[in-house]
């Protein structure tokens, strides 16, 4: 039987959500495409072993789709918050871990600060002080990037994943 361990992907529009759902799942080169805002949610599958699979839910990030987040949220097993890595864009994911505070409490959480390529970037160790959850840098457009991403995603499900084994 398949285990399916759920993984929410939280944050504003356009911070690299969908990106990073395609970095993990799809072994394609070409990542950097024109922005389409995800219609509510959307879903890709890592596939850990022949028993455990990854569920990467993202919730849409525009802010009409935010009434979807809680329910989204519920049985996630980690919740990865994906910043733009510039301080108005950091003050926003602020305000949405804020917000979401009681929905994600008890969840596994890690933030991405992402566009690193970006110039002028906030270093992930600034994002990580004004978010005060552990946050690590990231390019999602840069195919060179996806073994970095998928350690992130596994190291915060290792113990989960060693139960399985
Ligand atoms: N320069 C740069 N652009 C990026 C990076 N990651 C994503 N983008 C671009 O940013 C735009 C938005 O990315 P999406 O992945 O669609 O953003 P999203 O978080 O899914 O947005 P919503 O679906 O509206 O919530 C796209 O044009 C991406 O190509 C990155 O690391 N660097
Ligand atoms: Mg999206």
């Amino acid at each position: 039987m398949t285990r399916y361990l759920k993984v929410a992907l939280m944050g504003s529009g356009y911070a690299g959500k969908s990106t990073l759902i395609r970095l993990l799942t799809d072994k394609t080169e070409k990542l950097q495409v024109n922005y389409q805002p995800t219609a509510g949610m959307d879903c890709g599958t890592i596939t850990l072993d022949g028993s455990t699979k990854v569920s990467l839910v993202e919730m849409g990030g525009q802010s009409h789709f935010e009434f979807m987040w809680a329910d989204l949220m519920k049985g996630s097993r980690m919740v990865v918050v994906v910043t733009e890595s510039n301080p108005k864009a950091v003050l926003k994911t602020r305000q949405l871990l804020q917000k979401y505070k009681k929905d994600i409490d008890g969840i596994q959480i890690i933030a991405i600060a992402n566009k690193q390529d970006l110039p002028g970037s906030m270093k992930p160790e600034s994002v990580q002080d004004l978010l005060g959850v552990p946050t690590y840098g990231m390019v999602a457009i840069d195919p060179k990037q996806r073994l970095n991403g998928y350690k992130l995603i596994l190291n915060g499900l290792k113990d989960l994943i060693q139960v399985a084994a």
